[in-house]
């Protein structure tokens, strides 16, 4: 109900650090009605707190929390200045927050408020890795027996010292994998792409003939390739049918998945670093991928993240949201909301947090058999406990970066 009840009455940028750096935003109504945003930015997390803390705030004062498109339409045509991580993580917290309240008002999960629930659950995939490949049998053997029905496998390379997705360290039972470095500066990482493309067709062709044809695979790129390299690996992992092949080219250039289109038909996944439907016009409207890779958490939210999501399903495009430890519990339940309800939905990616993350994240999900449900409580479904992230102050903490061996910066 619209009136004075439903004015913001406060909003707290909140930032805890349960083993990994979280920023969350927190809004009040007069009525005491409390929602949720994720506005978490692996790497670059008190930008985003700057940018709501110092700019964002002082609008939503007094602001109807009813009004959701309007509030959205407003933090994104006021700031000027348009799109980009920082600008969107921000809206997206607003708005994940505002579904929040209106959900919670309603007394009722969100996922109704989206049109209800098109499916009973949410299928999500896990995450295996292994420096040799009787460790990553093991590490997806490990998924199996967790539940997961769809598992991403990601392989050290001979001649790398680490490699994107796999610890260093022997694996020590659930998959664990915090990219970022608590340090005050990134720390560095080799590649070399040559020996990637030798070396990763074979280990995906003994995991299926290990684990056989029906497992859904999947596979992260990670931006590292050049558009004819993706090509060449799309074409090379076609005998073992992946799910997708994610990020297989970094895709500021919408256009150089035309290239690697034209020569593969291995799925592509594509997005967690775009964040508005803008940059997702030519690989949409030219069917250049297969699955919408953006999370709620930094593409706009809720409302950002449909509108991508509703174009893209007229191309029969689906969704494959980005789950991952750096978007928080309240970032994953809009995800797995979202989910539930979208009519072209794909997969989710789950990658479980760590106990201390739970401790301040309380949820309501569900889980079994594969499958994510984001629970009946009202609104999102999970409640932010003060104490619990009061015990994690902020630390610095950045993403690494690569050098190729010449030395020359690479995408990491
Ligand atoms: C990865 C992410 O989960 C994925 O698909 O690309 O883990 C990514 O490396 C992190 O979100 C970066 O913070
Ligand atoms: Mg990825």
């Amino acid at each position: 109900m619209t009136g004075a009840g439903s004015l913001i009455r406060s909003a707290e940028v909140l930032v805890t650090s349960p083993g990994r750096n979280f920023v969350t935003l927190r809004l009040t109504t007069e009525d005491g009605v409390v929602g949720l945003g994720d506005a978490t930015l692996n790497g670059r997390e008190l930008a985003v707190v700057s940018y709501l803390r110092d700019h964002v705030v002082p609008m939503l004062i007094g602001r109807d929390a009813q009004r959701i498109e309007d509030t959205w339409q407003f933090l994104y045509r006021s700031a000027y200045w348009r799109r980009g991580p920082v600008t969107m993580t921000a809206v997206a917290a607003v708005d994940v927050a505002l579904w929040d309240i209106k959900a919670r008002t309603a007394g009722l999960p969100l996922y109704q408020l989206l049109g209800g629930a098109s499916r009973d659950g949410v299928l999500v995939y896990g995450h295996a890795a292994g420096r040799t490949t009787p460790e990553l049998f093991d590490s997806i053997r490990s998924q199996l027996a967790e539940g997961f029905r769809a598992i991403r496998v990601q392989t050290s390379v001979p001649g790398i010292d680490k490699v994107y997705g796999v610890s260093s360290q022997p694996p020590t039972g659930r998959y664990q994998y915090e990219p970022a470095h608590r340090a005050p500066l990134p720390v560095e990482e080799d590649w070399d792409s040559r020996a990637y493309l030798r070396h990763l067709p074979g280990v995906v062709e003994a995991v299926r003939a290990e684990f056989g044809a029906e497992l859904p695979l999947l596979h992260d790129a990670h931006h590292r390739l050049t558009p004819i390299q993706a090509a060449r690996l799309g074409k090379d992992l076609e005998p073992y049918d992946l799910f997708w092949l994610e990020d297989c080219t970094p895709a500021e250039n919408q256009e150089a998945l035309r290239l690697v289109r034209h020569h593969t038909t291995t799925p592509l996944a594509l997005g967690e670093v775009l964040n508005t439907i803008w940059d997702y016009q030519t690989l949409i409207r030219e069917q250049l991928i297969d699955y919408v890779r953006s999370s709620v958490t930094h593409a706009g939210g809720i409302t950002g993240l449909r509108r991508i999501l509703d174009f893209a399903g007229q191309y029969q495009i689906k969704s494959g949201m980005h789950g991952p430890t750096d978007v928080s519990p309240v970032g994953m339940a809009a995800a797995t909301h979202l989910s539930l309800a979208i009519h072209n939905f794909g997969i989710q990616e789950y990658m479980q947090h760590s106990r201390l993350t739970d401790e301040v994240f309380r949820q309501s999900f569900r889980w079994a058999d594969g499958h994510l449900h984001p629970g009946e409580e009202p609104g999102l479904g999970v409640d932010y406990d003060d104490d619990a992230a009061g015990r994690h102050p902020y630390e610095p903490a950045y993403l690494p970066f690569n050098r190729l061996k010449d030395g020359t910066v690479h995408d990491w």
